[in-house]
């Protein structure tokens, strides 16, 4: 049984009628109190009486990243800064970063959206949960840690980093869930390897796992490497943190909380919206923050969405995994390429770990792709022309599959650095103005 049946379980028409609801009443609250959006909804001659069915949400103009880096750090908040009793940051390297201001009603409406996942996920009162998601100005440690403490559940805030030791403690006090990057969990399970503790033989259940990208090929390494079931998570700082999508016992798919949020797709070229089940960019609406509202935000993740009846009667429509960033994506001899296509084509390949780095350099006026992957160690041990032969088979592999000729380098095991965060996969050499 979800953890909020009367929201997670709501028949989809009565749903709806809840959403348009609440749209009104965002797109009021926003009129009134924002002068951004006051500014934007004057251009285009719009109220929040011009919002009528769920559909006129492509009226309303979209917000991107660029707006929060310009109205830094309070500039699209709604209330005075004395109500509010939190403010989270995005871990962007680049730039300002993107503030998340939250009131007291915010905070609780995210941890509700956040217990929802974690109960998904079958994490209950009994279990020891080690969050080793980084705490701070990022969403993703004290997101999880406050749905935990709501749970009841006995926190173990680690936090990133200092593997060894989230090791030591995950077998000394046996935690039975485990939330962290993807990444990160590999970094944990090798490191767990080398220091001869079988993960396999403890008692973690269960992994939370989200922040970056990562392919149902990462899922099922980690699943067997740690010998648990691993759950995912989405979100952004933007509209709250971890807690818009999560996925269920069945692990198909994400369930979008949709009593918070509206989700659109749409052209990420020409900005249309597009049919369920298409392709496209994915953008946000929130139906309940009061903080901080956000009007049609464009999250530039690439995904699908879709509606059937759902894992324990949800009726939540689903969202795909994140298939790549739309603004992410490399344009190799003219072929549009996700990095997490190239990720599930070399976890098919047996001789490589999966710890890999894209490198993106110009080759005259070409884009040349280098994938650099590690090779397990008796492979790499085998010398040069084993080496050649398996970066041989890897590149066929890809060119077979998606037609771009990439150059393998086959590098040696703990070439890549590991990661506790969010990974670092592609590095972009290419002079910015040529990206
Ligand atoms: O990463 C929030 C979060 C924390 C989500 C912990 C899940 C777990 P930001 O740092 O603002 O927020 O980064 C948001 O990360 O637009 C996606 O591109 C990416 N992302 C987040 N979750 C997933 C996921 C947090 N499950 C950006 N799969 C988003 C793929 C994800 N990408």
């Amino acid at each position: 049984m979800p953890w909020n049946d009367k929201f997670e379980c709501m028949p989809v028409e009565e749903l709806q009628k809840f959403q348009l609801q609440k749209l009104k009443e965002t797109v009021a609250w926003i009129s009134e109190k924002v002068p951004f959006y006051q500014k934007k909804l004057k251009e285009l001659s719009l109220t929040a009486d011009d919002i009528q069915s769920l559909e006129d949400i492509s009226k309303l103009p979209f917000t991107v990243k660029n707006d929060l880096r310009d109205n830094y750090p309070f500039g699209l908040c709604a209330v005075p800064l004395k109500e509010v009793v939190r403010v989270h940051a995005s871990s962007g390297t680049t730039g300002k970063p993107i503030t998340g201001p939250y009131t007291a009603e915010d905070m609780e409406q995210w941890t509700e959206c956040m217990a929802r996942n974690l109960w998904a996920a079958g994490v209950r009162k009994e279990d020891i949960v080690q969050n080793a998601y980084g705490y701070g100005l990022f969403t993703g440690g004290l997101g999880f840690h406050q749905a935990a403490t709501k749970i009841g559940c006995t926190i173990v805030p680690t936090s990133s980093g200092l593997t060894e030791r989230q090791i030591t403690l995950m077998k000394d006090f046996g935690s039975n869930a485990l939330f962290c990057t993807p990444s990160y969990a590999l970094t944990i399970a090798e490191r767990a390897e080398e220091m001869k503790v079988d993960i396999k033989s403890l008692p973690l259940r269960v992994g939370i796992f989200g922040a970056e990208p990562w392919t149902s090929q990462m899922r099922e390494e980690i699943e067997e490497r740690m010998g648990i079931k691993a759950q995912e998570a989405y979100g952004l700082t933007e509209l709250c943190g971890p807690g818009i999508a999560f996925d269920a016992g069945d692990q198909n798919g994400l369930y979008i909380n949709e009593d918070h949020f509206l989700a659109e797709i749409v052209d990420p070229q020409t900005l249309e919206p597009l049919p369920i089940g298409e392709q496209g960019e994915l953008v946000f609406t929130s139906l309940q923050r009061r903080a901080m509202p956000m009007i049609r935000y464009r999250t530039k993740d690439i995904t699908r969405l879709w509606r059937e009846p759902g894992h324990e009667g949800r009726t939540f429509i689903r969202m795909d995994k994140i298939f790549g960033r739309s603004d992410d994506m490399l344009i190799i001899s003219g072929v549009n390429v996700f990095p997490s296509q190239i990720e599930a084509l070399l976890l098919e390949i047996e001789e490589v770990e999966p710890q890999y780095r894209l490198v993106v350099r110009k080759k005259g006026y070409l884009d040349q792709l280098i994938v650099q992957v590690e090779g397990k160690q008796a492979v790499y041990e085998a010398g040069s022309e084993r080496r050649h032969e398996i970066e041989g088979k890897i590149a066929a592999h890809i060119k077979g599959m998606m037609g771009i000729s990439v150059e393998i380098d086959l590098v040696e095991p703990k070439f890549i650095a590991r990661s506790e965060g969010k990974a670092l996969r592609v590095v972009d050499e290419r002079p910015k103005q040529l990206r």
